[in-house]
């Protein structure tokens, strides 16, 4: 069995996890990292804070491509840490960190039809370039290994006190509401890797001193991203009107990664996803909206994959392990 072969769609910058995802990647022998494309937002400097990533890595080899910035239906908002801490101001003009000179729609197109049934496409953002592709060449439909998008809610975690602990708009697929649609009405092989099982993979405390306390260069990178992380994640939960004890260092993209090579880390099941815009009660805005798109299960014939539950020790550990052995490369 050859390594898996993977695409790594990314809105690198927007959040932290996206940057422990590629390495995470980078650092498995179990799979060969065709490409690292950006969407969402400011394309080129998602691409070089993959670049610079990828030269911590020692992966300059993997093309980094910039894709679409501009979603289908409205402006991208950017918000999150776009690259503290991971470039300097001397990486910021650096000339060798730019992008391929490939689109990322023809890199997903080109990898895909040169490799029938062999790639695995990863969404860890907006599906923005997955349905330009489509649109493109819809030959690829068919000739996708699979899809696995990070996106989507399907069972909310609700806690003990009966509060809602997993938003019932999730980031990613609303980012690009028209590009969700068609990806989702495509008939390609789909993994949904729901934010509803993502929340279960923070990482501990004694992970966290692990990779502190780990001298090598991918360990020293995610632990200054690990320094200006919680500070970070609770102005966004403010600013969303969640109380800030709920905060933690969620690994939503590395555990989609796993799943293209290790899916005992999830328990999955097959079932009708349907995307809605239906009424939705948001608390924080005190009112009823309309344009949330939600991802609805029916009792119809599965068209997806969905992960349901995840192994969190046991990947949370593999996550932790991989970031703290040597470079691969
Ligand atoms: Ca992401």
């Amino acid at each position: 069995m050859g390594k898996q072969k993977i695409i790594i769609d990314t809105d690198i910058g927007t959040y932290y996890d996206d940057a422990f995802a590629v390495l995470y990647g980078v650092q498995s022998p179990e799979v060969d990292v065709l490409a690292v494309t950006t969407c969402y937002g400011d394309v080129d400097l998602r691409a070089r804070i993959a670049k610079k990533i990828l030269r911590v890595a020692g992966r300059e080899d993997i093309p980094v491509c910039r894709g679409v910035g501009q979603p289908m239906d409205e402006y991208a908002l950017m918000f999150g840490f776009e690259g503290e801490n991971i470039l300097t101001e001397e990486d910021m003009q650096d000339e060798t960190l730019q992008a391929s000179d490939t689109h990322a729609v023809d890199m997903i197109i080109e990898q895909v039809l040169k490799y029938p049934n062999e790639v695995t496409l990863i969404t860890l953002g907006a599906v923005s370039n997955v349905a330009a592709a489509i649109i493109k060449e819809p030959k690829i439909v068919g000739k996708v290994k699979e899809l696995i998008i990070m996106g989507g809610v399907i069972v909310p975690i609700v806690d003990e006190k009966g509060v809602t602990r997993s938003p019932i708009e999730e980031y990613n697929l609303n980012n690009d509401t028209k590009a969700a649609k068609i990806v989702f009405d495509s008939g390609m092989n789909i993994t949904l890797v729901p934010i509803d099982v993502t929340l279960k993979v923070p990482l501990t405390p004694a992970q966290v001193h692990r990779i502190n306390t780990t001298d090598t260069p991918i360990a020293r990178l995610v632990s200054d991203i690990l320094a200006v992380w919680p500070p970070q994640e609770k102005q966004i939960y403010l600013s969303v009107g969640i109380p800030t004890e709920h905060t933690g260092l969620w690994l939503h993209d590395p555990l989609t990664i796993a799943v293209a090579f290790d899916r005992s880390f999830i328990t999955e099941t097959r079932l009708h996803v349907a995307l809605e815009f239906s009424q939705t009660l948001v608390p924080r805005d005190l009112l009823i909206r309309n344009d949330i798109l939600r991802t609805i299960p029916k009792k119809l014939p599965f068209n997806m994959n969905v992960a349901i539950d995840v192994d969190h020790e046991r990947f949370t550990e593999h996550f932790t392990s991989r970031i703290c052995q040597s470079n691969l490369a």
